[in-house]
């Protein structure tokens, strides 16, 4: 049996019903096998940022997976897939952008895959839904290096 390990993710969409497609990932990757959902953070909308299209839908979640990392970016790619993901080129809009911040406390570097993920400090459409779930993976100073970007955290339903 593998052990248990928590990780982040931040999700995003700007193509079709962006809100939708959050609410149905967040169920879907708590459906994968060896993966349990923690905590779900509230939505975000932002502008594109260095990306085109309207504006981004982001959110973050917690989960524990016995999933190995390399694993785990399989299921959410396979996830993408089924959300109609496309990447023409490099930042174009998507209907769905599932990408893991953290996996427990490692650090990777491999062609496929480089964790934490390499821009998350630099974006405050990843900081802010991450510090409401995991305010622990978050400083203060890191949130207020992003402060200026607007990023509005929209209410439940709105
Ligand atoms: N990859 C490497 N490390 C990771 C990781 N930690 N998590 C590789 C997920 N994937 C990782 O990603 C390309 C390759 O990165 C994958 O095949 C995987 O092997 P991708 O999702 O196919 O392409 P991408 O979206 O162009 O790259 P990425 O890294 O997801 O883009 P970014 O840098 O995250 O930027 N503006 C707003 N407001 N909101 C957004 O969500 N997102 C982007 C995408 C730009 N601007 C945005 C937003
Ligand atoms: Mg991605």
């Amino acid at each position: 049996m593998r052990p248990e390990v928590s990780a982040c993710l931040a999700l995003g969409a700007n193509l079709g019903d962006a809100r939708a497609t959050l609410l149905w990932a967040m169920a879907a990757i708590d459906a994968l096998p060896g993966c349990r959902v923690m905590q779900r953070s509230s939505l975000y909308r932002s502008a594109p940022l260095d990306s085109s299209g309207p504006d981004y839908i982001n959110a973050a979640v917690t989960l524990c997976t016995t999933l190995i990392a390399p694993e785990l970016l399989n299921q959410l790619q396979g996830l993408e897939r089924q959300a109609g993901r496309e990447r023409p080129y490099r930042n174009a809009p998507r209907t769905l952008d599932l990408d893991i911040l953290l996996y427990g406390h490692a650090q990777v570097y491999s062609p496929r895959l480089t964790i934490p993920h390499p821009r998350m400090l630099q974006r405050a459409f990843v900081l802010a839904p991450l510090a409401e779930i995991a305010p622990l993976r978050v400083s203060a100073a890191q949130l207020e290096a992003v402060g200026s970007q607007v990023c509005e955290r929209l209410a439940p339903g709105a």
